[in-house]
């Protein structure tokens, strides 16, 4: 079996309580196969010029190697053109993206620092997995300094349709350097499509088929692949005394209601204000639920720096805060809303005792909060998933209640029929959702796309496509 090596921007520690499932599954293939994880340290170097020194660490038989950014690469690259740009135009909101100067420089030399401080520690039969939309152009910056490695790559977020992606200014470079990799892993089936799109409409080359896409005189194979949870070691979360503590708590304290949950990193992708317009809706048009119906939403802090996470910040609060005034009893709160991370062992105990799951965002690649909500029901009585259809998680969990997160009287609608949702029917749903997350899960994406990588024949010159 081939050394397996992962590159993301920040590099994962799965022996962490904290860790979630995505680096527990990365973690275990790389134990398997004995392996490197290669990223970001996530800390800012103090004032040097110098060439960042590589720091190891070792957990089991798998070697962590980082490596800190200075504080120019780490605004250009990091905070600019990966989540002012390319986050943002990747989820469909180009009337937020800021193509600032300086961002894209950024960006490409970073990529070349990695390929630089990466290429020294590779072996000819290893397997290189890179991830996510910091690291695109990684590959062709590795097959320029003469890697010839198999090397795949996962966009963990959405790709979308042509006229939005040529609407990234290097959209073509961007493009071009995908051809650097044997294989390129999406989230869905969609996003595949958009990706042979934009080959024949933008690129002038050619689907053939399977998956395969011809352009600039190479091929790359592009199929989707998507993510999932590992539901067991979600199941052991929900053993834990944290959790079950969470349980006891919430039931006590809102035995006689009924508890919808929403849990999100505070991002204005999950459409998170909508939700609670949508929730507002629900009490005016719906008054059997006032002084029931309570909406418990996390939103763990994330990219507090930028002003686009400041703004929703405040939206948010100040939504929450009409909505309470104008509904709350002294003995009820319609909204509980919290602005900060929940320790991971506490989510098993709250997706237990919520009937509903508002999972809602403008745009997602797939989203792991409705693959966990489902796998933390109770079989015998369980409650209702509402899912964005703008979520990657839609196109295979068909049997959620699918909603438009645009119209809000339409999703408080869905929310009314999910929470008066008859038993047999969420019985049936939760049946069918709970086997798709069981086959779809973390290992089987995991095993998938690592097979699939492994197949790609190699009959074209590997460093013919990178772009200049
Ligand atoms: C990207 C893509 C894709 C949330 N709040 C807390 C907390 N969480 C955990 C959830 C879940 C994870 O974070 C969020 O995963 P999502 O999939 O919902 O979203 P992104 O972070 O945006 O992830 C996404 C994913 O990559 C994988 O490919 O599905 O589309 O955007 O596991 O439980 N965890 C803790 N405290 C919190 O307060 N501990």
């Amino acid at each position: 079996m081939s050394r397996l090596v992962i590159v993301s921007n920040r590099v994962g520690d799965p022996r962490k309580a904290a860790a979630g499932g995505l680096a527990v599954a990365l973690g275990d293939a790389l134990s398997t196969a004995g392996g490197l994880w290669f990223g970001w340290s996530g800390h800012i170097a103090e004032g040097t010029d110098a060439e960042p020194e590589l720091r190891e660490q070792r957990a089991g038989a798998v070697r962590l190697v980082t490596f800190d950014l200075s504080k120019e690469d780490h605004d250009s690259y990091y905070l600019g053109y990966s989540n002012q740009a390319l986050w943002p135009a990747l989820h469909y909101r180009l009337d937020l993206a800021d193509f600032g100067s300086g961002f894209f420089a950024g960006y490409q030399r970073v990529n070349r620092l990695f390929a630089r401080k990466l290429a020294p520690l590779l072996e000819p039969g290893d397997t290189i997995w890179i991830h996510d939309y910091h690291l695109i152009p990684l590959a062709a910056e590795l097959r320029r300094l003469g890697c010839r490695q198999r090397i795949g790559f996962f966009l963990h977020i959405p790709l979308p349709p042509p006229p939005i992606f040529a609407a990234i200014p290097g959209h073509e470079w961007l493009m071009r350097s995908f051809f650097a990799y044997d294989l390129v892993g999406l989230q869905t089936r969609a996003d595949a499509d958009h990706f042979g799109r934009y080959v024949v409409e933008e690129a002038g080359g050619r689907s053939l088929g399977d998956g395969c896409c011809e352009a600039y005189g190479d091929r790359v194979l592009v199929r989707p692949f998507p993510i999932g949870i590992d539901v067991d070691e979600f199941r052991r979360l929900a053993l834990s005394s944290e959790s079950r503590e969470t349980e006891r708590t919430l039931r006590e304290q809102y035995g006689h209601r009924r508890v919808l949950v929403g849990i999100d990193r505070l991002d204005y992708s999950k459409g998170i204000p909508k939700r609670l317009r949508a929730f507002r809706e629900l009490l005016a048009n719906y008054p059997e639920n006032r002084n029931s119906a309570t909406l418990i939403q996390i939103a763990s802090p994330t990219r507090e720096t930028l002003l686009a996470y400041e703004d929703i910040r405040h939206e948010l609060e100040g939504l929450a805060g009409e909505i309470n005034g104008e509904y709350g009893e002294l003995a009820w709160m319609p909204i509980r809303y919290m602005h900060r991370t929940w320790a991971r062992r506490r989510l098993p105990g709250l997706y237990r005792v919520a009937k509903v799951a508002l999972v809602t965002p403008l745009r997602d690649g797939m989203n792991l909060v409705a693959k966990e909500y489902v796998a933390m029901q109770d079989p015998a009585d369980p409650g209702v998933l509402v899912l964005s259809r703008f979520a990657g998680a839609a196109e295979q969990m068909r049997e959620a209640l699918l909603a438009n997160p645009y119209d809000i009287s339409g999703m408080a609608q869905v929310i009314q029929q999910a929470l008066h949702m008859p038993l047999a029917e969420r019985r049936e749903r939760h049946k069918a959702l709970a086997a798709g997350i069981r086959e779809h899960d973390v290992h089987r994406w995991r095993t998938d796309f690592l097979r699939a990588l492994a197949d790609v024949p190699r009959d074209r010159p590997t460093a013919a496509s990178a772009p200049a």
